[in-house]
């Protein structure tokens, strides 16, 4: 698989923090202008219809300035026009995954220890994402908690593009980087003042 060009902030937009697709557009744009070049849509509780609808607003209004991942469902990352897929260790496997999407589109799937990462590294996925590093309140059921040592660990387990999220805020995200992620993926520290923020993010991981 190609190397892919991971910038270092990963902005995820997760639908729950937003009343209804024109707050969650009107988000994106925000990152956008804050410098944010790759965006995850995820949205775990919409039905497949309501999360087509809010991708494509996505897709119409950043068109090919972001590079767009669709979080879980490859069917959506097609009808939707989307760059690439995230997928974790519940949804579809990385091979059932890029038999769906093909090869030209970007494949990330979550881990959560070294098995995982180690299983990961052997597939075809673009980019690893390993977490929570720190406490999280964005997801249900996070895993245990690997912190800047589990950053360090998956480091040495794989030459992949990794990608840090949990947790990760403009506070602590450069520790991120030193502990050997080449990117933090981030939902709640970009939610408040999204432009202002990834404006910050990028400013700390120069
Ligand atoms: N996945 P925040 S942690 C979506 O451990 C997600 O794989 C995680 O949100 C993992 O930046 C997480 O608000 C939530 O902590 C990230």
């Amino acid at each position: 698989m190609p190397m892919i060009p991971l910038t270092r902030l990963y902005a995820i937009l997760d639908s729950s923090g937003f009343p209804d697709t024109e707050a969650l557009c009107l988000s994106a744009r925000e990152l956008v202008a804050g410098g944010v070049t790759l965006l995850q849509y995820r949205n775990k509780s919409g039905n497949a219809r309501q999360m087509l609808e809010q991708a494509q607003g996505l897709k119409d209004r950043l068109g090919s300035s972001v590079t767009l991942i669709m979080n879980d469902r490859a069917d959506l990352c097609l009808a939707a026009g989307f760059d690439g897929l995230h997928v974790g260790q519940d949804d579809l496997s990385p091979a059932g995954a890029r038999a769906v999407i093909g090869d030209g589109l970007w494949l990330g799937v979550s881990t959560h220890n070294p098995e995982q990462l180690t299983q990961a590294d052997k597939t075809s996925a673009n980019y690893l994402a390993i977490g929570p590093v720190f406490a999280t309140l964005s997801k249900a059921n996070p895993d245990p908690v690997i912190g800047l040592d589990g950053v360090r660990q998956a480091r040495a387990l794989t030459r992949k593009p990794l990608v840090a999220i949990g947790g990760i805020t403009r506070e602590n995200c450069r520790s991120v980087i030193e502990a050997g992620a080449d990117a933090v993926a981030v939902i709640s520290d970009l939610i408040r003042e999204p432009r202002k923020s990834a404006e910050e993010f990028f400013r700390r991981l120069r």
